[in-house]
């Protein structure tokens, strides 16, 4: 039976009660999921534990997890300033405490490592949260305090460890915002959707130019920011593979472009999320009036040596087709 590990945490600050702690306090034990992609359904055990607002709740997790695993980790922790629950998608490298801890630590402007921000690995954009009942925000600013430092502590120990465990960190609201009735289904909601895998279509444009196929690099604030991968993106359920890439090419390099032909479709599985290419050759006569929406850099690539770029996983059989392929 999948096994979760559901933390919140108790009073800090002025804040008299903390609704987390009364959610993961109440939340069963043994909780039925169904897969929200597609077909199976399974009973899943919650393993429940309020950590301490301090150093200690904060590298609770991340000590644990150097002897034992679980299936998926949800830390949960209070926004006192939000008005909606928060899906943070980025731990930052930074503590900055406005107020001391519940053991009377107060760290001003320190990093955590030096390393730098930590991205969650788990798909949080591939789950059409825009069309759940739930107002949801999906956050990069997971704050600077406890919260923060819990979830950057526990993503440290995950990219040390032997499995690909999710996690995420949900803030919530105080629950005269937010009731604890409906934070709790939100909870039930969100662990089914990090328990099981969504399985995506992606169409994806090659441009061939004299010095090669056009490459791009994710920006800053986009998942899997700084990785190379070729302009496209998801097909929507109503639409053509077609019809997504002119859609995607026109959303994030604002051309309009025309399609010449189908390359191939490839597949492949990341740990949180099966993908599913459409490759197609295509070309642009606004070529030169290209502005990037979503990415930070562009590259023709031509040869052997660009294989060494930090490719995103699943182009990577794309690429070594297209440097095999004389076009
Ligand atoms: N919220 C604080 C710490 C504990 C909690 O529930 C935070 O956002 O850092």
């Amino acid at each position: 039976m999948p096994r979760v590990l559901l933390t919140g945490f108790g009073p800090f600050g002025t804040h008299q009660q903390n609704p987390t702690e009364t959610i993961v306090k109440s939340f069963p034990s043994l909780l039925p999921i169904k897969n929200p992609f597609g077909r199976g359904a399974s009973e899943v055990s919650i393993e429940k534990h309020v950590l301490s607002v301090d150093k200690r709740g904060a590298h609770w997790t991340a000590d644990e997890l150097e002897h034992r695993e679980w299936d998926a980790i949800l830390h949960l922790g209070l926004c006192g300033e939000c008005t909606v629950p928060r899906i943070e998608l980025r731990a930052q490298d930074r503590l900055n405490m406005k107020i001391p801890d519940n053991s009377g630590r107060q760290a001003y402007d320190i990093e955590l490592s030096g390393l730098g921000d930590l991205d969650t690995p788990v798909p949080v954009k591939k789950w059409d949260v825009e069309n759940w009942d739930e107002e949801i925000e999906l956050s990069l600013d997971a704050g600077e305090y406890i919260c923060n430092e819990t979830y950057f502590r526990t993503h440290e120990a995950l990219n040390k460890h032997k499995f690909a465990i999710p996690c995420l960190f949900l803030h919530l609201p105080s629950s005269d915002k937010v009731s604890i009735h409906d934070a709790t289904k939100l909870v039930r909601k969100m662990l089914a959707h990090m328990l099981y895998k969504p399985s995506m279509q992606v169409a994806a444009g090659m441009f061939l130019s004299e010095n090669g196929f056009l490459a791009m690099r994710r920006g800053e604030d986009e998942p899997k920011s700084g990785k190379w991968e070729f302009p496209g993106g998801k097909i929507e359920a109503d639409e053509t593979p077609e019809a997504a890439l002119l859609r995607e090419l026109c959303e994030e390099l604002k051309i309009e472009a025309r399609i010449i032909k189908k390359l191939g479709v490839w597949q492949h599985t990341y740990p949180f999320l099966h993908v599913e290419i459409h490759g197609f050759l295509v070309e642009s006569s606004q070529f030169e009036d290209m502005q990037l929406t979503v990415h930070s850099e562009m590259k023709w690539i031509s040869s052997q040596e660009d294989l060494d770029l930090d490719w995103l996983e699943a182009d990577i059989p794309i690429v070594k087709h297209l440097l095999k392929i004389n076009y």
